[in-house]
């Protein structure tokens, strides 16, 4: 079926899922229109709670978010879920695990669901995700996880993006380390060791307190805690759930929390930004771009000219 502009600004708003599943995949493609019923639906946004899951492939994330999902609905909250592969979302067993393994969240109904890409199209490497969020919010989701491997810059600027950041390491691979290395300590909100039902989570829970020590708290900083958590038996999610809503209402009441928000806002205003320019410098002018690094590579032509005229072409539109 065919929406439009009109149509999906309407039906985003009253939280029918067909029209957000897609108005993310136009979002998703660069599809121009959908810049403008974001734009429209910005107004209505900003009341998600949006909770960053990230950590090692394979520690438990999905796994940890079908339960948390699940907690948040029977609080009743309207919850969604997008789980971000750092690879093409046709391209794999990791998505397509997600999903079997989600069924049982999915299958509640109302939680809505989602695998993405990160790498999108020209300097869109995560836009997409954050046009996403930004849809969900406005549908009156609640609560919205985004699951992602702490990996790259993307999958971090992703998290970074989020209200509350869970960090989920497991016992055994070294993953305090790999945490560290990563840069994902300082964006941790909450560390959580998950398959605590395996040797080595004390080790675990010990070395990052020597590490969280080394840190510098004010008084009123929040202080991520440290929990653990089997999440294939559920253990340990009811204290988690509870633990994201103490760190969502600390955010609501501080300077800290009202500075982020304003960070998030920023960061995509520069994010659109260099997306928007690289399009018309770049993406607009390919067969040019190519004759201009012919004629650099003969050095009949420097790159900082070749920057010079290009952006100055762009900008006479
Ligand atoms: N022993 C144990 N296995 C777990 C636990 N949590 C998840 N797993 C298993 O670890 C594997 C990877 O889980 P998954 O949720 O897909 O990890 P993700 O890649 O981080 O999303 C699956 O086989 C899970 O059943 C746990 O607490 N203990
Ligand atoms: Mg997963």
């Amino acid at each position: 079926m065919k929406f439009s502009n009109e149509e999906l600004i309407e039906r985003v708003s009253q939280g029918d899922m067909r029209a957000v599943s897609r108005l993310i995949t136009l979002s998703e493609n660069g599809v121009p229109r959908a810049r403008e019923v974001l734009s429209e639906l910005y107004k209505q946004s900003g009341s998600a709670h949006v909770i960053g899951v990230t950590g090692s492939p394979g520690a438990g994330k999905s796994t940890l978010v079908d339960h948390l999902a699940r907690q948040w609905k029977a609080r009743g909250k309207k919850v969604a879920i997008l789980a971000i592969d750092p690879t093409s979302p046709f391209s794999g067993g990791a998505v397509l695990g997600d999903r079997i393994r989600m069924t049982k969240t999915a299958e509640d109904g109302e939680i809505f669901i989602r695998s993405m890409a990160t790498r999108g199209a020209l300097g869109g490497l995560s836009r997409g995700s954050l046009d996403a969020v930004h849809i969900l919010d406005a549908a009156g989701f609640d609560i919205i996880f985004i699951e992602t491997v702490g990996v790259g810059q993307a999958e971090v600027d992703i998290v970074r993006t989020a209200d509350t950041c869970l960090v989920v390491l497991v016992p055994g691979m070294g993953d305090s380390v790999q945490a560290i290395k990563a840069g994902i300590l300082e964006i941790a909100d909450i560390f959580v060791i998950n398959k605590a039902d395996r040797d080595g989570a004390d080790l675990v829970h010990k070395d990052l307190r020597v590490l969280l020590s080394l840190s510098d708290y004010e008084e009123n900083d929040w202080k991520p805690p440290i929990l653990k958590a089997i999440a294939t038996k559920g253990d340990g999610t009811e204290e988690l759930t509870e633990k994201m809503a103490e760190h969502q209402l600390w955010l609501s009441g501080s300077e800290v929390g009202k500075e982020r928000k304003r960070k998030i806002i920023e960061d995509r205003i520069v994010k659109l930004t260099t997306e928007l320019l690289l399009q018309r410098v770049i993406g607009d002018n390919q067969d040019k771009v190519q004759q201009l690094v012919d004629e650099c590579l003969d050095r009949k032509r420097d790159p900082f000219s070749v920057v010079e005229q290009l952006v100055q072409a762009a900008m006479k539109f």
